[in-house]
C-alpha cells in the first residue's frame, strides 16, 4: 500500500483570555469538517488548534481578574478543549503557546531570522491595539466623537514608545507580491487576496517585534529585557507541533509546510504578509494556502460583550443538537463570507434539510424494504434509464465535492449533496414503489435498491460534517465498519443485496421551537 500523503490542517489558535464563544466554535467546526474530509479521502491528516497565551492582552485580563497570567491561560484554555470534545472535534494535537516545545521553536525562529540579518534593534513610537495585539499607522486610525482613538478594526489604541527589536518586513515587499502572483492560491477568499495585495502595494514598513514594557511573553535570546511580540509567537505554533525546527526528521515534520491555515478575515494581515516574510527569512517552506472565512452575526449584529448577544456555544449545542448546529453553520453561511443566525433560521434549516430531507428520506425508504422485501437489501432487476441517472448523480457527489471541499467551498459542498437529496425524493416519488408492491414487486425491489444505494452514499458523503449522525445512517444501511470511506464511494462500494437491515430509527428529529412564554 503506498504512502497517504499528509495533509496539515490549522486553525487559529485563540485567545483564552474568556471563555470561546459561537466564533471560536465556528471556524473549529469547519475545519474539522475539511480535517474529517481529507482523512475521508485517503489522506494523511494532520489537524491542530490550540490556544494563543501570551501577550498584553492576557497579561491585562489576568490583572483586571486579580489572577496570575499562567492561571488565567490554563484556566480558559481547558475550556476551549473542553469545547473541541463537545464539538466532536477531530484534532491530532491541541497547542498551548505556554508549551515548553514551543518556546523551543520561537527561539529557534527568532535566531534564525536573525541570523539572515532581518532583526535590528531600535526605538518603537506609534499606536498599538492591545484587543487586536496590533500596531497600526497613524492614517489607519482616527479618533472618534467619543473622544478615543481608535484602529481600522474599531478597537481602541494606545500610543507605545519603547526599545524595541525590529523585524525587516520591508526588504519583502516584491517577495510576498511575487508568492502572490505565482501561487495564486495562497489567499482565499478572491476579497482578501486583494485586501492583502493592495496593503502590500501600498508599501511595508518595518515591524516591531519585541515589548519591555510587561514581560507575559517569550523572551528574546540573549536579550531579556523583551519578550517576543505576540504574533511572532503564536504564528509560530504552526511550526512547533510539527517538530520540524527541533527535530528535523521527527515522525511529524512531513507535516511541514501546512496546506492550510484557517483563519478570521480579521486577521489575514497576520497570516498571508507577516507570516511568510517570516518564514521566508527563517529558510522554511510557506504554507500552501490561507483561506480566511468570515464573521458570525448574531441576527445580523456583531457579538459584543455589551450588546449582550454572544452565544454560548455549548447552549446552542444543547438546545439544537451537535450535528443540527454543525449543519447549520456549515451550509447557511458562505464559507468566506459573513453569516447571522438566529434561532429561527437554525430550526428552519433543520426542518427542510435534516428532518425533511434526508432524514425523511432514508427513513421512508428504508422501513419499505424492512416491511416488504424481507428486511434484507432487494436484488435490483434490470436497471431503467431513471435509475442509472439517479445513481449517476450520486456516483458523481464525489468529485463535486472534492473540487468545492479544495477551495474551502464547504457551503457548496453541502448544496451539492442535498441536490441529490431532492432529486432522490423526486425519484423515489416518481416510481411510487408503494404503488409497485400489489403490481410489480421486482421493480419495487430495484427502486428500492437504488433509493438505499443514494443513501448509503449521501451519509458517507455526510460524514465530515454531520459525523454522529451520518454513521447512524451507515448503521440503518448496514454499512461495514471498514468500508464508510470515500474509496467506498460510487460503483466500488455498492450495496450487497441479501444484507439484513434494522428497522429504521430516526436519525434527524423535527425541531419544535419550544413553546414562547404567554
Ligand atoms: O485572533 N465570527 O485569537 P481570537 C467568526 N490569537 N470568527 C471569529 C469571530 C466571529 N464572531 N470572532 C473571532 C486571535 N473569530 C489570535 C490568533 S493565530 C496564530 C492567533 C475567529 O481568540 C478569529 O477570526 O481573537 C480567529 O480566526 C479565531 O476566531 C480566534 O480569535
Amino acid at each position: 500500500m503506498p504512502d497517504k500523503t499528509p495533509y496539515y490542517i490549522t486553525t487559529a489558535i485563540s485567545y483564552p483570555n474568556g471563555k470561546p464563544h459561537i466564533g471560536h466554535a465556528y471556524e473549529l467546526i469547519a475545519t474539522d469538517a475539511m480535517a474529517r474530509f481529507q482523512r475521508l479521502d485517503g489522506k494523511d491528516v494532520f489537524f491542530l488548534t490550540g490556544t494563543d497565551e501570551h501577550g498584553q492582552k492576557m497579561q491585562q485580563t489576568a490583572r483586571a481578574e486579580g489572577i496570575e497570567p499562567a492561571a488565567l491561560a490554563a484556566r480558559n484554555s481547558a475550556e476551549f478543549r473542553e469545547m473541541g470534545r463537545l464539538l466532536n472535534a477531530s484534532n491530532d494535537d491541541f497547542i498551548r503557546t505556554t508549551e515548553p516545545r514551543h518556546h523551543e521553536a520561537c527561539r529557534e525562529i527568532w535566531n534564525r531570522m536573525a541570523a539572515n540579518g532581518d532583526i535590528y534593534k531600535d526605538s518603537y513610537a506609534g499606536w498599538y491595539s492591545v484587543r487586536d495585539e496590533a500596531y497600526y499607522q497613524e492614517d489607519e486610525t482616527e479618533v472618534r466623537p467619543d473622544g478615543i482613538r481608535y484602529g481600522p478594526q474599531g478597537t481602541p489604541v494606545e500610543w507605545v514608545q519603547e526599545e524595541s527589536y525590529f523585524f525587516k518586513l520591508s526588504a519583502y515587499q516584491d517577495r510576498l507580491l511575487k508568492l502572490y502572483e505565482e501561487q495564486p492560491g495562497f489567499i482565499g477568499p478572491a476579497e482578501r487576496r486583494n485586501e492583502v495585495i493592495s496593503f502590500v502595494k501600498s508599501g511595508l514598513k518595518d515591524l516591531s517585534i519585541s515589548r519591555t514594557t510587561f514581560d507575559w511573553g517569550i523572551k528574546v535570546p540573549n536579550d531579556p529585557a523583551h519578550v517576543m511580540y505576540v504574533w511572532v509567537d503564536a504564528l509560530t505554533n504552526y511550526v512547533t507541533a510539527t517538530g520540524y525546527l527541533s527535530d528535523g526528521d521527527g515522525p511529524r515534520a512531513k507535516y511541514w509546510p501546512a496546506d492550510a491555515h484557517i483563519i478570521g478575515k480579521d486577521i489575514i494581515r497576520f497570516h498571508a504578509v507577516y507570516w511568510p516574510a517570516f518564514l521566508m527569512s527563517a529558510g522554511l517552506p510557506l504554507p500552501k494556502r490561507v483561506f480566511a472565512h468570515g464573521f458570525l452575526l448574531n441576527k445580523g449584529e456583531k457579538m459584543s460583550k455589551s450588546l449582550g448577544n454572544v452565544v454560548d456555544p455549548v447552549n446552542l449545542v444543547e438546545h439544537f443538537g451537535l450535528d443540527q448546529v454543525r449543519y447549520f453553520f456549515l451550509r447557511e453561511v458562505s464559507f468566506g463570507q459573513d453569516g447571522s443566525y438566529s434561532e429561527e433560521a437554525i430550526g428552519t434549516r433543520i426542518n427542510a434539510d435534516l428532518a425533511n430531507g434526508i432524514g425523511n428520506l432514508a427513513s421512508r425508504s428504508l422501513s419499505m424494504i424492512v416491511k416488504n422485501c424481507d428486511g434484507r437489501i432487494p436484488d435490483p432487476a434490470e436497471l431503467t434509464d431513471e435509475d442509472k441517472a439517479m445513481l449517476a448523480s450520486a456516483d458523481a457527489m464525489l468529485e463535486t465535492c472534492r473540487e468545492e471541499m479544495d477551495r474551502q467551498m464547504i457551503h457548496k459542498a453541502l448544496a451539492a449533496i442535498i441536490a441529490v437529496v431532492s432529486e432522490t425524493d423526486r425519484y423515489f416519488a416518481g416510481q411510487e414503489p408503494w404503488a409497485l408492491k400489489k403490481t410489480d414487486p421486482v421493480r419495487m425491489g430495484t427502486v428500492l435498491y437504488v433509493t438505499a444505494e443514494v443513501v448509503r452514499q449521501i451519509a458517507i458523503l455526510l460524514q465530515p460534517y454531520t459525523p454522529d449522525a451520518a454513521a447512524k445512517l451507515l448503521d440503518l444501511v448496514a454499512a461495514p465498519a471498514d468500508r464508510r470511506d470515500f474509496s467506498a464511494l460510487g460503483e466500488a462500494g455498492r450495496l450487497v443485496p441479501g444484507t439484513p437491515l434494522e428497522a429504521p430509527k430516526p436519525v434527524f428529529p423535527r425541531y419544535v421551537a419550544p413553546e414562547a412564554d404567554a
